[in-house]
Order: C-alpha cells, then sequence, then structure tokens
C-alpha cells in the first residue's frame, strides 16, 4: 500500500507522488509520519542530488491538509487515540515543513492544479516550484475557522508589499502568473511538459559541481512566460488598504478605496470567521520581525487553541461537509472578538509546545 504517498528512487532523484486523488492529494497523518524519515535518508546520503515532489491523478499537487480528519476528532468520545488527532497532526506536518526548509539540497515542487494550505507547506519551503497554467494557489483558512499556518505567518509577510496580508485574510485564489509574481513559482512550464522536466532531471549528469547549477539550467530550459498578473495591477490598492494593524480598518480603507476590486475583496472578508480574521493579521504582523523557526512554534499554539474552537467545525461543516458555504461564526462580527479572545490563541501551551531542532 502506498499509504497516500509514493516515494522512489531515480537515477540521483527521490520522487515523491502524493498519491490520495479523490481528496486532492490532501496531507494525512499517515503521510506525513512516511515522508518525513524518507527526507531524513534522503538528506544523508550523498548519492541523493534533488528531491523532486509532485501530486497524482492531474487535478492536484496539494488541497491541504486534512482537516475533515482533524475536525472529526475533535468531536469523538476522550479514549486512547483519534482526539490526539490534532495534537500528532499538526505536530507531524510542521515538523516536514521545517524538515524541508532546512533540506539543504534541491527540492523541487511540481505544482500543477490546486495547492491550498498545507500545499504551500509542502513546496514553499524547497528550494524550486515549477508551477502550471493548471495553478490554483490560495491560503483559504480563514474560512474554515482557521489561520495562514505551515509557515504562512513567516513566508505571507515576505510576499510583495501586503499581498501576503491580502493572500492571508481573503483565502483569494491566484494562477500561475500571480505565483511568478509573488515569487513562489520559480519556473513556468506547461503541464504537458513536467514529466519530460522529471525525465531530464533523472537523465542529469549531475558531476563535482553543485547539484543546484545543474537543477537551474535544466528548469531554466523548460521555463516559459506566464503572463501578466491580476495580482500586479491591484498592488497599489492592495498596498493601501491591507497596510493597517486592525482588520476593522483594512474593511474601512476598502470601503473608502471603492473600486470593484475593493467591493468584492470587502465582500469577501464578511464571510470570513472574525476571530481568524483577528487572529491572523496579528500572526502575520508579528512574523514581520520573526524567523521561521520561531513563528513555527507560534504557529503550532495557534493550530492548537483554534481548532479546539467550534468555528472550526463549523467552518469544516460549511465548507466541506454540507459544503452550504454559509458558516456561522461565533461571535459573528469582528467588534464582538475582543482583543483578549485574541490574545488568549497566542498563549504558550504547558506541556504542549513545539520543539524543533535549529536549522
Ligand atoms: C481551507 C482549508 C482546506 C480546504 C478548504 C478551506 C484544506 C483542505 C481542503 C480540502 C479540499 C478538498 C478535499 C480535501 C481537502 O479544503 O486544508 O480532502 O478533497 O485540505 O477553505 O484549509
Amino acid at each position: 500500500m502506498s499509504d497516500g504517498v509514493q516515494t522512489e528512487m531515480r537515477g540521483a532523484v527521490g520522487v515523491v507522488t502524493l498519491d490520495r486523488p479523490k481528496a486532492l492529494n490532501a496531507l494525512n497523518l499517515e503521510m506525513c509520519r512516511r515522508l518525513l524519515p524518507q527526507l531524513e535518508a534522503w538528506a544523508a546520503d550523498p548519492a541523493v542530488k534533488a528531491v523532486v515532489v509532485r501530486g497524482a491523478g492531474g487535478r492536484a499537487f496539494c488541497a491541504g491538509g486534512d482537516v475533515r480528519a482533524v475536525a472529526a476528532s475533535t468531536v469523538e468520545p476522550r479514549g486512547a487515540g483519534p482526539e490526539r488527532l490534532s495534537r500528532e497532526f499538526f505536530r507531524a506536518e510542521y515538523a516536514l515543513n521545517h524538515r524541508i526548509h532546512h533540506f539543504g539540497k534541491p527540492y523541487i515542487s511540481l505544482v500543477d492544479g490546486i495547492c491550498m494550505g498545507g500545499g504551500l507547506g509542502l513546496s514553499i519551503h524547497g528550494s524550486h516550484r515549477v508551477v502550471t497554467e493548471k495553478l490554483v494557489l490560495a491560503m483559504p483558512e480563514t474560512g474554515i475557522g482557521l489561520f495562514p499556518d505551515v509557515g504562512g505567518g513567516w513566508f505571507l509577510p515576505r510576499f510583495p508589499g501586503e499581498s501576503g496580508t491580502y493572500l492571508g485574510l481573503t483565502g483569494a485564489r491566484c494562477g500561475a502568473a500571480d505565483a511568478m509574481w509573488l515569487g513562489y513559482g520559480t519556473h513556468h512550464v506547461e503541464s504537458a511538459r513536467l514529466d519530460s522536466v522529471l525525465e531530464a532531471l533523472v537523465r542529469a549528469e549531475w558531476g563535482a559541481g553543485p547539484a543546484s547549477a545543474v537543477v537551474e539550467r535544466i528548469l531554466s530550459s523548460f521555463h516559459a512566460d506566464a503572463g501578466t498578473s491580476v495580482l500586479a495591477t491591484q498592488h497599489a490598492a492592495m498596498d493601501r488598504c491591507f497596510a493597517a494593524e486592525r482588520v476593522e480598518d483594512i474593511q474601512q480603507a476598502l470601503e473608502a478605496e471603492g473600486s470593484a476590486w475593493a467591493q468584492q475583496t470587502w465582500a469577501t472578508l464578511v464571510h470570513r470567521c472574525p476571530t481568524s480574521l483577528k487572529v491572523s493579521l496579528r500572526q502575520l504582523r508579528m512574523g514581520r520581525k520573526r524567523d521561521y523557526d520561531e513563528m513555527v512554534a507560534v504557529e503550532y499554539r495557534l493550530s492548537q487553541s483554534m481548532t479546539a474552537r467550534a468555528d472550526f467545525r463549523e467552518g469544516i461543516r460549511a465548507v466541506l461537509v454540507d459544503k452550504d458555504n454559509k458558516p456561522r461564526w461565533h461571535p459573528g462580527t469582528l467588534g464582538d472578538v475582543s482583543e483578549a479572545d485574541v490574545e488568549a490563541c497566542f498563549a504558550p501551551r504547558d506541556g504542549d509546545e513545539l520543539v524543533l531542532a535549529p536549522g
């Protein structure tokens, strides 16, 4: 059995295929637990020059984490196992992201189709991301009562201007040209040519020089212009509206902006979880000044406090179970989310902190 993920060596390339196509390759605990030791082994093996990660099924790279299973586990009767899933899953997922972040060899994601949330965690921390015309990229967590995790507190503030604040709060979807503009995509290649990209990496002569130079040369030879980014055209308005320190002020700035983009964005924010919005903005501002490893520890605290809230189960119900897309949030308005409520979500967890090996 593949346990949702296949791994194999091809030439000097370790190949990972995320293989849960019916769930759009959403990452579950078993997949994280298989991948982490495999990456450890490949990092330590001098015969491995590079790693390639891709999704099976042709529709998605990875739709996110298996949040449905996590939500189900928070309502099951307390016993020996399932109620621990929230703890075990986020620990395993963030440890995997951390391993990729510090991998040290070329780690190339072939991002062909849907890539959301946990899919960014599997790709953005590596060295290269090849995106295609099928890319749909988003951090949609504020729509299910969570927050942009898997390092979002670190990578979103490092996108151009306030684009990361915009993406993290609204969950807006981007295409390939946007992904290139953000710096998420390092190369843009037609979907139909991805097998040839992998083949070229597998056949490469690695020699004695740096493997990264070989990877760069190969990926560049397949690269084609991705066209005009929609995000880029909204850049100035995004910077004007999303620079504020309070979500209420962002909404007010969008009202004052008045454009069709601003009206749409305002309408999107109104449907997001109010507690998620306030928690996420604080997380994103915190991440401006902290390094990646520090933000992972913060995000682990948030993963535990946010998945324990009723809004998370309600978000999963509305978006993934009943699919009515009409979540009823509590509190239901920004004004009813107090500073103390937000602060409490960030509180250190006695005996349950995530401590990962430094760099
Ligand atoms: C926010 C999320 C996720 C999401 C939708 C959100 C997420 C996730 C999935 C998802 C989608 C389709 C599937 C599946 C999972 O949707 O993390 O198994 O078939 O995994 O608004 O964070």
